[in-house]
């Protein structure tokens, strides 16, 4: 953390408007650690029924409150899981869109995949290939994240990182195969994002002009 071993070393004469100006920017830094994110809202080009949805991915259903990436998801149960309907993979519809209210600058993606139980008897719902396509308000692709693994039978969230890409309104997720079932499923996702580096250093500097100003 730079910006506080900057401050330590600084004389201890400095006037409070100075000091303050320094524990404002020391906070800023401190914030701009990654932050998961959760989407505003989905769309989904195939749901198994009202019980089986997209938003079941987006709204921390089967996770206990002030879950991180290692929180396990509960298993397939009732209103918990996205699920598509039989044969949605092979006529190109086993595929949803994430949507933000603002733009977000992301460089990670955590995925819960599929648990089957005694309701989804079938273990194969699981997403084992997928693409990711980052876009900006117009539609226009940002980046790709293309043919990436997912393990089937795993609790916790499975994770893909990429350089950060900023402007993003929108996600597409697009499954390229399960583990051989004609539904496939999903638990759970978050993104993970990183406040703009240009508007830190632009509210650590007019912190530190104001208390020159006022010396
Ligand atoms: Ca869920
Ligand atoms: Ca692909």
């Amino acid at each position: 953390m730079p910006i506080l071993s900057l401050s330590r070393s600084f004389p201890s004469n400095l006037t409070s408007s100075f000091r303050s100006a320094l524990f404002v920017a020391t906070s800023i830094a401190s914030s701009a650690s990654a932050q998961m994110i959760a989407p505003n809202s989905a769309t989904a080009a195939s749901e198994f029924n009202s019980n089986y949805v997209i938003t079941n991915v987006i709204n921390g259903s089967g996770l206990l409150a002030g879950f991180t990436p290692l929180s396990e998801h509960a298993s397939y149960v009732v209103g918990n899981h996205w699920t598509t309907q039989a044969g949605a993979l092979n006529a190109g519809n086993a595929r949803a869109s994430f949507f933000f209210n603002t733009t977000q600058t992301l460089s990670s993606f955590n995925m819960w995949n599929h648990r089957s139980n005694n309701i989804a008897s079938d273990p194969f719902y699981a997403v084992a290939e997928f693409d990711l396509i980052l876009r900006d308000s117009s539609g226009g692709v940002l980046f790709s994240l293309l043919n990436q693994t997912a393990l089937p039978n795993v609790l916790v969230a499975q994770n893909y990182f990429f350089a950060s890409v900023a402007g993003v309104t929108r996600v597409d997720f697009v499954i390229d195969s399960n583990n051989g079932s004609p539904f496939t499923g999903l638990a759970e996702v978050r993104f993970n994002g990183i406040p703009t580096p240009g508007a830190i250093a632009l509210l650590g500097m007019s912190g530190l002009l104001v208390a020159r100003r006022r010396r």
